[in-house]
């Protein structure tokens, strides 16, 4: 017996398209947040959690399929096992190691390295076709990381990058011109932490540059209102941390979007990790750093070149350098 009374033809299966599948390695505040984004924002027809700690993993699909009667129909399973990932379009990795009281972030680093040696070739063996997307933290290093570990060409590794930084500056900077962060377009580039570069000299507002913009509506500003608001992004991630113990919501929306742009092919310009070399004459070596590139259904399909004036290239270089120092001493 079935629910359904069939029809005359109606058993015959109608012709579908693959589904598109989403995975997410490890279910913490980070892991959930762009988890839950992805279902309400119906970007997946399938997601697959993964964790090392199989009750939380649990807990967390079960609640997320008990709110299956508000959400749109997306399959989400709950596996230890990376087979169950198998075929995947997306794979989101968060998971990380938390810091101990007075560890050195080289030791934390190492020790999410040893995670990613776990998490990352299996990922890749079972979805050969498949772009990650690299949130852990530190972003840039990490996604180098993931990069050796899968043998995947470059384009189909990505990290979070300033992705979230950017949408931070986005906000500050619509806050002190009482406008839309949505029509300001401004980008945070380099490293996702504190040698990050805010590239003021192409910010702009409703399609006007900004300084002109200030000038115009005769706002006074001077380089220290700039450098100060720059400063707020680097530091809100620790203020949020020190408020609440950890960020979610942002980063959740922030790979949300990412998520949207690769899957539906949007083909839109964000500021994420890629490999950077040879790039904005970077050449120290093979470093990721977030860069505006477009992404699409191929992964990173280009890099925008963006005009830098002297002192924000420099910067960029700088960037990259400090990212190239903490990865020289992994010895990958
Ligand atoms: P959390 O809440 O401690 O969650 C981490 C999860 O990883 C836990 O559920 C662990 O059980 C799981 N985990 C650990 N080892 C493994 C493993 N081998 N396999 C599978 N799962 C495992 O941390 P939270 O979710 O707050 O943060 C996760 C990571 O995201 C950290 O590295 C953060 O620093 C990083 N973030 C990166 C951001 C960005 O912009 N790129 C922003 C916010 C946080």
């Amino acid at each position: 017996k079935t629910f359904f009374t069939p029809i005359s033809g109606g058993s015959t299966p109608s012709p579908t398209k693959r589904p598109t599948k989403i995975t997410v390695v490890g279910v913490g505040n980070v892991g959930m947040a762009i988890a839950q984004t992805i279902l309400t924002q119906d970007l997946a027809d399938e997601i697959t959690l993964v964790d090392a700690i199989e009750n939380k993993l649990r807990g967390e699909v079960l609640d997320l399929q008990h709110a299956a009667a508000f959400l749109p129909r997306t399959k989400i399973h709950a596996s230890v096992d990376y087979a169950d990932t198998a075929d995947s379009d997306l794979c989101i990795v968060t998971a990380g190691a938390r810091q101990n009281p007075g560890e050195s972030r080289l030791n934390l680093l190492q020790r999410n390295v040893a995670l990613f040696r776990h998490i990352v070739p299996p990922l890749a063996k079972y979805s050969p076709e498949s772009i990650i997307l690299v949130v852990s933290n530190p972003v840039d290093v990490l996604t180098y990381v993931a990069w050796k570990l899968s043998g995947f060409p470059a384009n189909r590794v990505i990290g979070s990058g300033t992705n979230l930084d950017s949408s931070r500056f986005r906000f500050l900077i619509a806050d002190h011109l009482d406008v839309n962060a949505q029509d300001v377009q401004a980008y945070i580039v380099g490293e996702h932490g504190d040698s990050s570069v805010a590239l003021w000299s192409s910010i702009s507002v409703g399609g006007v540059p900004i300084l002109s913009f200030l000038k115009r509506q005769q706002i006074p500003y001077e380089k220290e209102t700039l450098e100060s608001i720059h400063k707020e992004v680097v530091q809100s991630a620790y203020e949020v941390i020190r408020l609440k113990g950890y960020t979610s919501w942002a980063i959740g929306y922030s790979v949300a979007s990412l998520a949207r742009s690769l899957l539906r092919d949007q083909r839109r310009i964000h500021p994420v990790s890629v490999l950077a070399k040879g790039l904005y004459e970077i050449d120290g070596g093979d470093v990721f750093l977030s860069l505006p590139a477009q992404i699409g259904l191929g992964g990173v399909l280009g890099v925008a070149n963006v005009h830098l004036n002297d002192e924000e290239a420099q910067k960029l270089r700088d960037s990259a350098n400090t990212i190239l120092e903490v990865q020289s001493q992994l010895g990958l």
